[in-house]
């Protein structure tokens, strides 16, 4: 059946920052400095405690109660619902921003885009689980009638990470409680404190609090205390791919249905520039993708694999757009490039770095001032001979370079054979070689002459494929179909009025 994208308004991420004026200053967030900076001020980032994997299976025990009502409610209520939880996120975008740039070190202009994105989830999950659960009358023979219904399935795992703990949390929450779930949401260990902001404007806007429970605590406790939990309905995780793996052998080998999982996972994410692209265009596309968020997107670039005619000068121009980046305190307004979310990513840079040094060689890294904080990892390009030099994700302002000549759909051949699938970027002025490199491509996304971050809900749907997980994609119209149970109910419509008539008679 069709599942039509749903006529949406402009989501309110399109509105997100960009413009920038001559100081290098975020047009949108300076024109909201005042209320960003009182937010920050008043702002602190609460502790919280951690819950006992112990008392796992009696919140799971409570989500399964909470969901012989709240699967019954009429879709159109809970809809009501998370577009009311919309409207209050949109009228605390400040504090909630304060605090993603407290918790998670999140630049203003990250924040503001952080919080429109979750904003456009939730609406966008409320009004497509409208249309996408009403029951479709099926055509069969007559004498009968056929119906498809969509339903939920149980409780579900929410599994989320601290490089979008708002977005991504707000976005896997959304889905499963829209379409009649209930959620048993663990974020990262790392940013718990924005977590409980969303699920306090989800409880105040009207799901009730077993139908969506918050437990923090580590991957290795809580997170494996609920993916083993019996009963559980399904599982939506957003991290490594070698957890995600963790995740399905523990949903297969357990006793009892197998859950489904839906994860999304990393990248190995390319940018193929031919000889005829423009280096200014390719400059400002490779600083967005690879450095914006100091790397910390799975969609973000990591390997620009540049034509071996214009390298010298789409590199120098990097280098040039890089050297502009303002590295330090998040929380200053002119801030490009902030920390990296904690020592341990920190230190992983490092080692990455410290094994390229022997086979590759650094081009351009830029400085980071005297007095800013600390597990700032500056912005860097470094040479590598081949594409399968870079092996594995690493997660940081870290862009690797390779040339290439001959062949692109050899190149495209190359990025394949990492394995990982997520995002692609394509810069090239022959329109009939982009289609062709693309449709090579066995990735998720493919941006071309442009960006390759910053997937708009229902404008680029976002998830990849192979080692980049397994789909649907957030923010596009078949991601609530895997949170719902599919049923048909067909009825011999001429066997009841027999049965009538026998009655009767
Ligand atoms: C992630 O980084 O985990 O397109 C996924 C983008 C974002 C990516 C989110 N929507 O950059």
């Amino acid at each position: 059946y069709a599942s039509p994208a749903p006529a949406l308004p402009l989501p309110a991420a399109l509105y997100g920052p960009g413009r920038r004026n001559s100081d290098g200053v975020d047009l949108t967030v300076d024109a909201m400095r005042q209320p960003l900076l009182d937010a920050l001020a008043r702002t602190t980032v609460p502790s919280m405690p951690m819950t006992d994997p112990a008392e796992v299976a009696a919140a799971v025990a409570r989500a399964h109660a909470a969901f012989a009502s709240w699967s019954q409610w009429p879709v159109e209520r809970r809809a009501a619902i998370l577009s009311t939880a919309a409207d209050s996120m949109q009228a605390r975008l400040p504090h909630l921003c304060a605090l993603l740039v407290k918790e998670a070190f999140k630049t203003w202009g990250d924040a503001v885009a952080e919080v429109r994105e979750a904003i456009d989830f939730l609406r966008y999950y409320a009004l497509h689980a409208v249309q996408l659960m009403e029951p479709v009358l099926l055509p069969g023979p007559t004498g009968e009638s056929n119906e498809l219904r969509l339903e939920g399935r149980g409780p579900w795992v929410c599994i989320s990470p601290w490089n979008f703990p708002l977005a991504i949390f707000t976005g896997q929450v959304a889905a499963a409680l829209a379409t009649g779930n209930t959620v048993l949401a663990k974020p990262a260990e790392q940013t718990p404190a924005i977590a409980r902001e969303a699920v306090a404007i989800l409880h105040a806007a009207g799901v009730p609090h077993d139908a969506l429970q918050l437990l923090h605590g580590t991957g290795e406790t809580v997170g494996a205390a609920l993916v083993q939990a019996p009963g559980i309905a399904g599982v939506v995780f957003t991290g490594s791919t070698e957890v995600a793996r963790l995740i399905a052998r523990t949903l297969v080998t357990k006793d009892g249905p197998i859950a489904p999982l839906i994860a999304e996972t990393g990248g190995i994410n390319a940018m193929v520039v031919d000889s005829t692209a423009l280096p200014e265009q390719v400059a400002d596309a490779v600083v967005q993708s690879a450095f914006r968020s100091a790397g910390q997107r799975c969609s973000a670039l990591r390997l620009l694999c540049v034509h071996e005619g214009i390298a010298d000068a789409v590199v120098e121009m990097v280098a040039g757009a890089a050297r502009e980046l303002v590295c330090g305190d998040p929380g200053r307004l002119a801030t490009d490039v902030g920390p990296v979310i904690d020592a341990d990513a920190f230190a992983n840079l490092g080692r990455h770095l410290e094994r390229l040094r022997r086979t590759a060689r650094p081009l351009f890294a830029a400085d980071v001032p005297a007095g800013a904080p600390p597990h700032i990892v500056p912005p860097q390009l470094i040479e590598v001979q081949a594409i399968a030099d870079v092996d594995q994700e690493v997660f940081g302002p870290v862009l690797h370079v390779v040339r290439w000549s001959g062949d692109p759909l050899a190149v495209i051949d190359q990025v394949n054979a990492l394995g990982y699938g997520l995002t692609l970027g394509i810069q090239t002025r022959i329109d009939s070689r982009a289609q062709a490199m693309a449709q090579r491509a066995r990735v998720g996304n493919v941006y071309v002459n442009r960006n390759m971050i910053g997937a708009v809900v229902g404008v680029q749907p976002f998830g990849g494929e192979g080692l980049s997980g397994t789909g649907p994609k957030a923010g596009g119209p078949h991601y609530l179909l895997r949170f719902c149970a599919e049923r048909t109910l067909t009825i011999n419509t001429a066997a009841a009025g027999g049965n009538v008539a026998l009655l009767a008679g």
